[in-house]
């Protein structure tokens, strides 16, 4: 149907494949449709001064996210770390860092979130810890071949004097996944894998007590009352036997559609997960667990969500299409069906603390709102990203001496890196940090045009991003047709644009072009990421780069 009524059959995406009227809706799971806002905590509030965020510094800020209208928050790391990659390198992954706070602290803020309707969800690092773990210290201080060492990848070096690395595998941070270390005479010894940065040394999968440790940590959280976990890089922890060289790697995302890398997605992972899910399963209500996979192929993504493993998976590629009309359908034709097929919700995310901040990346705020709308619309689950709802920009000129992120660094500064979409959340007109410290202080300076764009003054502003994301969040919540993880049907529309309908009564119509497209009559307009303006006989004119979502026959 195009938006005048005819059907346009060739992605209709009813459950069972035929076409039956949809199945009556059932309450989904909690996790089948939820709205989840990452909250990088040492750029999100700060409580003490410091100028790094922190625990309670989130605590205060819950009734942000709880008007904001999401239904779960998920924290990235906050356990004790040398920082070497912002947290995401783990000394201790059932303690807090004491610069975010202490295990009270997060306590607190689970019973807080919980009383204000919020679910949590903490970031697990399982593909490997920081050099500064126990375990790896004793892994140095152990000799080639002893059960400490074999918690991690070493292996000798090739070469006459095992002076070259074990194969020909590359850090994610750039250069070599291997680090030389000096065994305990001196003598020049094995090598490590880190497919990050050399404080990120790999974990062996293949070794038992490095299983029976990660259930003991899930389950360390999960009497604290998490609601489940973001689980980082869980397509890495398995290596293909014996560490094969990689060779050649395809150029680019789709190109590695049906490559597998020996050192990602491979088959016996799923193992690991369906223990975890055994783990999850034990505990009331609903835990969850989502995975960080970074797979290009959606049905081997959806292996991550089959009914024994994990509950959900990150859906790069929609990440990754980018704002385009064709790409775009592809990838959520191919996401619904993947998901489908093993009976998981599909997932849309446009943001986190890794990818350039959507009004950069995509060309403009006014794409990024688009995006937003149509990425509400759909059906499945929604990760959000902190500051998205005030609509902030990458921040592209930060100085290179505070950069801390090791893709920066790493590259002796041709990489600019991740810093600039970390930069703390401003919350209002107090002060030279905007509110995010009582001192003033924020690890990374804030634009002076953020001044304009703080929580405190978008509240105040119907017309602001933040207005338009609690009312769009909110007729998400409160439409019969939104929400849940059922189908959607597309439109025929004009080149350039996307229309599709959820039952009952909803359309939602997208402009991803240069120029205004004429909107034939549909119903009420019910809300739009830019200004429409209607004519007598009904129609409308819809700008560029703007999605529409309209109430039809009701
Ligand atoms: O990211 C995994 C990952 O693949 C991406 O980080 C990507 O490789 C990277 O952004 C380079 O562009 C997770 C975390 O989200 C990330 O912050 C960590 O740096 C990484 O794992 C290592 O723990």
């Amino acid at each position: 149907m195009d938006v005048t009524g005819q059907q346009d059959d060739r992605h209709d995406h009813r459950r069972d494949g035929a076409r039956t009227p949809r199945a009556p809706a059932r309450e989904p799971a909690w996790w089948r449709d939820a709205v989840f806002y990452q909250v990088y905590p040492r750029s999100f509030a700060d409580s003490d001064g410091d100028g790094v965020g922190d625990l309670p510094g989130i605590v205060e800020r819950l009734p942000h996210l709880r008007d904001l209208g999401v239904d779960a928050v998920w924290l990235s790391p906050f356990y004790p770390s040398p920082m070497a990659d912002a947290g995401y390198d783990v000394a201790d992954p059932r303690g807090v860092d004491p610069v975010f706070g202490t295990l009270a602290d997060f306590d607190r803020l689970v019973e807080r979130a919980h009383g204000l309707g919020l679910r949590v969800v903490i970031d697990i690092v399982p593909n490997h810890t920081s050099h500064e773990h126990a375990w790896f210290r004793a892994a140095l201080a152990s000799p080639p071949g002893s059960c400490e060492r074999s918690r991690y990848l070493f292996r000798d070096g090739r070469g006459p004097d095992g002076g070259e690395p074990p194969n020909d595998w590359t850090s994610q941070f750039g250069g070599p996944a291997w680090t030389r270390v000096r065994e305990a005479d001196g003598s020049p010894g094995q090598w490590y894998l880190h497919l990050y940065a050399p404080e990120q040394p790999d974990l062996n999968w293949r070794n038992l007590e490095v299983r029976s440790e990660y259930l003991s940590i899930l389950r360390h959280w999960l009497d604290r009352g998490v609601d489940g976990f973001r689980i980082d890089v869980a397509h890495g922890l398995l290596k293909a036997v014996g560490l094969p060289d990689a060779g050649a790697i395809p150029q680019g995302w789709e190109g590695r559609m049906h490559h597998r890398l020996p050192y990602w997605d491979q088959p016996e992972v799923h193992d690991v997960y369906r223990g975890w899910r055994r783990v999850l399963d034990e505990y009331a209500g609903e835990r969850i667990a989502v995975a960080e996979a970074w797979v290009p192929n959606p049905d081997r993504l959806a292996a991550y969500t089959r009914p024994d493993e994990l509950h959900q998976a990150f859906n790069f590629p929609y990440l990754m299409a980018g704002w385009d009309a064709e790409r775009i359908r592809r990838v959520v034709d191919a996401s619904l069906d993947s998901a489908h097929k093993v009976g998981a919700p599909p997932t849309w995310v446009l943001a986190n603390h890794d990818v350039p901040r959507a009004p950069t990346r995509l060309g403009g705020l006014d794409r990024a709102l688009a995006a937003l709308l149509f990425e509400l619309a759909l059906p499945g689950s929604v990760y959000l990203y902190q500051g998205e709802e005030l609509g902030l920009e990458e921040v592209v000129d930060l100085p290179d001496e505070l950069r801390q992120d090791p893709v920066f660094l790493r590259s002796g500064g041709a990489l600019r890196g991740r810093d600039g979409c970390r930069v703390p959340l401003p919350w209002s007109d107090d002060g030279a940090s905007l509110g995010f410290s009582p001192s003033g202080r924020s690890w990374l300076p804030q634009p002076a045009g953020w001044r304009a764009l703080t929580a405190e003054a978008q509240a105040k502003d119907p017309a602001s991003t933040l207005s338009m994301y609690r009312r769009a969040l909110r007729l998400r919540r409160e439409h019969p047709a939104l929400g849940g993880d059922g189908v959607l049907t597309w439109l025929r529309s004009p080149e350039g644009t996307l229309a599709f309908e959820r039952s009952p009564g909803f359309v939602c119509f997208a402009n991803l072009t240069d120029a205004p497209v004429v909107v034939p009559p549909i119903g009420a307009l019910l809300e739009s990421s830019g200004p429409v303006d209607g004519a007598p006989d009904g129609s409308h004119v819809l700008p560029a780069h703007t999605t529409s979502w309209w109430s039809v026959g009701g």
